[in-house]
Formats: C-alpha cells, sequence, structure tokens
C-alpha cells in the first residue's frame, strides 16, 4: 500500500486538448495543466484537434502532435515547480477508438530515450502512418460491412464483441488501414489505442490495451476477455501481435521510463497503471452510484460489459459542444453572455420550437444537418436568435433523456443528474438539462472528470494489488454539489416535448 505523502498524477488526452491532473493523498486536486492543440500547436493546422478530409468522413489526428503536447505539458509543469518526485504513480485516459502505428524498430527508440531531447525529437520517425484515425472518422462503412459479414451478421458481432460494427471502431479503422495503405501496415510492429499509446510513452515500453477500452474495438469476445481471433482474421493479417494481450484497467505495467526521472525528476519508483478510454474514465471521475446519470455519458451502475458498452454506444454523440459553440456564433454574437441572455428571454419547451443540430453526422441518429420544426410540427430554415439558442441545448438534452428512456432508465424521486465537461461550468445550460430530467443537476470542482478520474485510479492501482476496491480508494473523496435544481412544473412542459421530439427525430432519420 502507498505511504501518505504522495501525489498521483491522471492524463488525458481529448480530442483538442491534453490535460493533467495532479492530487494528493486525501484526493484533494492539487494541480492542473493543459496544452491546447489548435492554439498551443498551431504548426500542425487543426482544427478543433484534427484533419478533417476532403471526403468529409476521414477524421484524423498528426500522431507527432500527441508526443509534441506531452513535451509542452511536462514542461509547463516543470516550470510551475510542480513536485514530480512526490508522484507514486499514475494512469490516463485517452480519446476512445484513435489507433497508433508504431513503425518496426519503435520499439528499441522507446526503450532508450536520450534525456537530453524531447519526446518529439526522439520518436520523429518512429510511426508507419502519421495521420492517427480517431473517433470522429466515420470513413469505414465499406469494413464494417464486411466484419459483420464474416461472423454471420451484426448481432452474431454484438455477442462477440458487445457491439455491432461502427465505423470509428478500431478494428474497422485498422481493416482500412491494411487495404488501402499495405505497406504502412507491413511495416508497423505494434498498434496502440490512443490511451495505451500514452501509457507506452509513460512506460518507454508497449504498453498493453486495458479490457475497457479494448471492448471498443469490434475485436474483443468481451466474455472472454481476450481478441475473438475471427474478428482478428476478417479485420488483418497478424493482428493478434500487433495489439498484445490486454490487460485488466487496474493493472501497474511498470515504472516510467528512466526518462522522466532524468528529465523531470519524477521518482524512479513511480508507477504507471493501464490507462483506458475516457468514457470508463469519466465514470471513474464522476463516482457514480446506481441510479444516477452522468450528463456526457448515462450509465446505471450495476450492468455487465455488454451492457455497459451499449450505453456508452448510444449516450455519445458527436454533436455536442462544437456544436453548440457554432450557434453561440451564429445567434449569439459568439458570446456565451449573449447565449445566457438569450436562454433567459425565453421560457422552458420554446413555444413549441425544436431543432435537431447535426452539424457532423451524428453517431445515433445517423443523420446530418440542421432541422428545425415549429410548434405546428412544421419544418422551418430559421428561427429567431434566441429561440435558435434555446433550441440547440433543449435538442441536446432531449436526446440525452429520450435514449435513456429507450433503454429503460427512469427518473426517479432521488435521481441526481451528474454533470462534466465544459458545458458543466454554464450555470444556464445545466438549468435546461435539469428542467429536461425534472432531477437536481451536480457538479464538482473540475469539469474534467475522465482526467480526475484517472488520478484516482492511478491511487487505485496501488492499492489493488493488496486487494482494496476502488470504493475503498474512494470513500474520503470530496462529494460533488447541487448546481441547480428544476424549476416548478417543468415535467407538464418536457414530458409531452420527449415524445414530439422522438416523432420528429423519426421524421428527420426518413428524410436522410
Ligand atoms: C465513444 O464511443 C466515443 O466515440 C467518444 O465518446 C470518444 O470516446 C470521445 F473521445
Amino acid at each position: 500500500m502507498a505511504a501518505a505523502g504522495g501525489y498521483y498524477l491522471g492524463v488525458d488526452l481529448s480530442t483538442q486538448q491534453l490535460k493533467a491532473i495532479a492530487i494528493d493523498d486525501n484526493l484533494n486536486v492539487i494541480h492542473e495543466t493543459s496544452v491546447k492543440f489548435d492554439d498551443d500547436l498551431p504548426e500542425f493546422g487543426t482544427q478543433d484537434g484534427a484533419h478533417v478530409h476532403s471526403d468529409k468522413l476521414t477524421v484524423t489526428t498528426p500522431v507527432l502532435l500527441w508526443v509534441k503536447a506531452l513535451d509542452m505539458l511536462l514542461e509547463r509543469m516543470k516550470i510551475s515547480n510542480f513536485d514530480f518526485s512526490k508522484l507514486k504513480s499514475l494512469s490516463g485516459t485517452g480519446q476512445q477508438h484513435g489507433s497508433v502505428y508504431w513503425k518496426e524498430g519503435a520499439i528499441q527508440t522507446l526503450k532508450n530515450m536520450p534525456d537530453d531531447r524531447s519526446l518529439h525529437q526522439i520518436l520523429e520517425t518512429s510511426f508507419a502512418v502519421k495521420e492517427s484515425p480517431i473517433w470522429m472518422d466515420s470513413s469505414t462503412t465499406e469494413e464494417c460491412l464486411q466484419l459483420e459479414k464474416s461472423v454471420g451478421g451484426p448481432q452474431n458481432l454484438a455477442d462477440i464483441t458487445g457491439s455491432r460494427a461502427y465505423e470509428r471502431f478500431t478494428g474497422n479503422q485498422i481493416a482500412k488501414i491494411n487495404k488501402k495503405n499495405p505497406e504502412d501496415y507491413k511495416k508497423t510492429e505494434r498498434i496502440s489505442l490512443v490511451s495505451s499509446f500514452v501509457a507506452s510513452l509513460f512506460l518507454g515500453d508497449y504498453a498493453a490495451i486495458d479490457y475497457s477500452d479494448g471492448s471498443g474495438m469490434n475485436l474483443m469476445d468481451i466474455r472472454a476477455h481476450n481478441w475473438s481471433q475471427r474478428c482478428l482474421d476478417a479485420c488483418a493479417p497478424g493482428l493478434k501481435e500487433k495489439l498484445g494481450a490486454p490487460l485488466p484497467s487496474h493493472s501497474i505495467l511498470g515504472s516510467v521510463s528512466p526518462y522522466y526521472v532524468k528529465r523531470f525528476g519524477f521518482n524512479s519508483e513511480c508507477k504507471v497503471i493501464a490507462f483506458t478510454g475516457d468514457n470508463p474514465a469519466s465514470l471513474a471521475g464522476m463516482q457514480l452510484q446506481r441510479g444516477d446519470i452522468a450528463s456526457t455519458i448515462f450509465l446505471r451502475l450495476g450492468f455487465p460489459v455488454v451492457s455497459m458498452r451499449l450505453f456508452i454506444e448510444f449516450f455519445s454523440f458527436k454533436n455536442g459542444s462544437l456544436t453548440r459553440e457554432k450557434i453561440r456564433d451564429e445567434s449569439a454574437s459568439g458570446s456565451w453572455d449573449e447565449f445566457a441572455k438569450a436562454l433567459k428571454a425565453t421560457c422552458p419547451g420554446n413555444n413549441g420550437n425544436l431543432g435537431f443540430y447535426f452539424d457532423v453526422m451524428e453517431i445515433t441518429p445517423a443523420v446530418v444537418g440542421i432541422h428545425r420544426f415549429n410548434a405546428k410540427n412544421c419544418k422551418v430554415s430559421k428561427f429567431p436568435k434566441e429561440v435558435d439558442v434555446r433550441a440547440v441545448i433543449e435538442g441536446q438534452m432531449l436526446a440525452k433523456r429520450a435514449y435513456a428512456e429507450k433503454l429503460g432508465f427512469e427518473v426517479l424521486k432521488d435521481t441526481r443528474v451528474l454533470a462534466t465537461g465544459g458545458a458543466s461550468s454554464n450555470p444556464d445550460i445545466l438549468q435546461v438539462l435539469a428542467d429536461v430530467f425534472n432531477a437536481p443537476v451536480y457538479t464538482r470542482d473540475t469539469t474534467n472528470s475522465a482526467c480526475l478520474g484517472c488520478a484516482y485510479r492511478a491511487k487505485h492501482g496501488l492499492q489493488a494489488a493488496s486487494g482494496q476496491s476502488f470504493a475503498d480508494t474512494m470513500k474520503n473523496a470530496p462529494e460533488p454539489k447541487v448546481a441547480v435544481t428544476p424549476a416548478c412544473e417543468v415535467d407538464k412542459v418536457y414530458g409531452p416535448m420527449l415524445a414530439r421530439y422522438m416523432e420528429l427525430e423519426k421524421l428527420v432519420r426518413n428524410n436522410c
């Protein structure tokens, strides 16, 4: 068990930024740093952390951007006098499904990193594929159909892996690379997920993929907790060796590479705990209890892995914060204050006006475009500005509730909605969330629950070795606080509106 007085680090490589949160032994946050890809690393020319290719379906991020971001993050921590020597362990998380292709020989480079050079300089030639496919990619429909066919249909694939084939899932992305760029695939000695890639950088060795993130690849037999040979064979040759064996999410992978000890003053005993996907990490950060709802993903604890995957599937929306920002720019002069004024100037239910704002192809429903309806259910091309603002927020919240209910979720008397992510610091948006769910919304001090969750997981990883559960580790953690409560009688508005939302969604789906 870890002695008192240590620090634990969580690292989160999300779509738009790399972030670190350190906590002390009492689980208090003692340090936060971030690197924003577009602003801090403009030389890579990303927009919102990604390159959207001309077909509008292929979405990638340069892998060296991620490497350089880690250099920058650690330098920033060093400049702010963060005491790396007190770190007992670290863990982390990454956007799910994205993949990194290590070139033949990269393992030797990783194991022998000279401390007088940046990671970016050391690893410049270590990747067979320079642009990593990420979760926003939807270019692999052909590969999905092929994979489902090879195992006897979508249901069979779901029985094995927990999900039907999805374009962004890693197996289909790997199949595309093998088909379109077979030379790159051949040159690849190891494939990491975004999460296990960052773990590898800290470890100075290839890090195992954890069971949880591995279940978002369309490749894992989720009951056997191992790769399904049928799925591997359907995607690309020799894949098992390139993936390495998956491990439980609390596994200690080893100590940090001597590179970090010499360059930043890490403790040589600092352990690297397996990294995982951002959605499972968020659950750890939010400390969900049975019956709670989390606002970025919706989950009731206590489900087996199959259902958990299904829940994450249903509650991953591509059109979230970026779509809200777009409407803020178009209808609220690019200002959150104006956006808040517009929300306050309109009433719950928006006088019957309702909108679907899918700036990019949504995951569920698979629809793109902006679809606005007036109170008579007639499609209109525009709303007045303040109506547009309320419509985008109500539409997003109604979608969350509608999909939660589809899976059997019921709002009970003691239901709490736990909000995380950027919008959780905006009380006016939270008010709509509370009203649509007719339940109080709770928030934590940090908006990044995935990163915080990994700082908690880092601590738990050390304690798990002596049999402690995650709940044991968390027993003295600060509780989330009530941020807003629902307005009176608001369920009378949103109850009927939810039914209308589902009807209109059907219409939009059929018309697209
Ligand atoms: C989950 O399946 C998703 O695709 C997204 O939530 C990504 O994990 C976002 F990073």
